[in-house]
């Protein structure tokens, strides 16, 4: 029953009104937070499960542009454009999740698909073709962190598990680029580099265990700082495409997961 995962009575995701408010301020701020959008049954449920699942996840440590791109030999090492930022987490996958957890029961869910397909302006939302990518479970142990970057997708949806006892806070600066407006060479090295020499005023997300965030961050430069104390961060990622049968390259698996299958 989605009643028993997600909190109803306060979310009205089944209605247009809901459906359009939501659509207009993801639209403003590029951003939409619902707090408590699980029930405290279902938080409850998934911390259990991600905690036996942990010793299965893949770690990385890796130093990267904030462009998620390929080192750039004309241009030098520290300017933006391949200046290297470190991030480092660990995640299972959609495969490892067990099929019968909340986080499929939601993923796969009709209402909670049409729901965000109105609010992020798609006809439709089709899982991944690859049996890894669709449902992530990320875990952010102490010292681990996400460095600051420019998602690939247009649109992230995300669900906070578990809130370590600090860091972990998901910073951003909204309309850094206008790629979703179609300028793709667009790069704003100077805004890049303020935000990186802590220069520049970043935005927090202050969010608990069970907020439900949609994100469009292609265009915002965002990070999530390193956890400070024992409680591991733990995230899921609901990863959508606009498409059908459209897979995950096998180089992005590899890094991501160390493994195409
Ligand atoms: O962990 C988060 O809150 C955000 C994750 C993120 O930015 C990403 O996976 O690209
Ligand atoms: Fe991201």
């Amino acid at each position: 029953m989605l009643e028993d995962i997600i909190n109803t009575e306060r979310w009205r995701i089944h209605t247009e009104a809901f459906c359009n408010q939501c659509r207009s301020s993801l639209d403003q701020d590029g951003v939409i937070v619902l707090p408590d959008f699980l029930t405290p049954h279902a938080v409850d449920v998934l911390q259990n499960e991600g905690r036996r699942h942990q010793s299965k996840a893949y770690y990385t440590q890796s130093s990267h542009n904030v462009y998620l791109t390929q080192y750039d030999a004309e241009y030098p090492s520290q300017h933006a454009r391949n200046r290297p930022v470190v991030s480092s987490k660990g995640c299972i996958t959609t495969d490892q999740i067990p099929t019968t957890s909340y986080l499929h029961t939601l993923y796969k869910s009709e209402v909670f698909k049409t729901f965000l397909a109105n609010v992020l302006g798609e006809a439709e939302l089709y899982e991944y073709a690859d049996p890894l990518s669709s449902i992530n479970l990320h875990y952010a142990g102490e010292g681990q962190e996400l460095g600051w970057h420019f998602d690939n997708s247009s649109f992230a949806i995300t669900l906070l598990i578990q809130k370590p006892e600090a860091g972990g806070v998901f910073e951003y600066v909204p309309n850094v680029r206008t790629h979703d407006k179609g300028n793709a060479d667009d790069w704003n090295f100077d805004t890049v580099n303020a935000i990186l020499d802590q220069q520049y005023p970043v935005q927090s997300l202050s969010m608990d265990a069970g907020s439900l965030v949609l994100f469009r961050g292609r265009n915002a430069l965002h990070r999530v700082t390193p956890t400070v104390g024992i409680t591991t961060r733990m995230l899921a990622v609901l990863a959508y495409n606009s498409e059908p049968g459209v897979a995950l390259s096998e180089s992005a698996r590899m890094t991501f997961y160390g493994r195409i299958g």
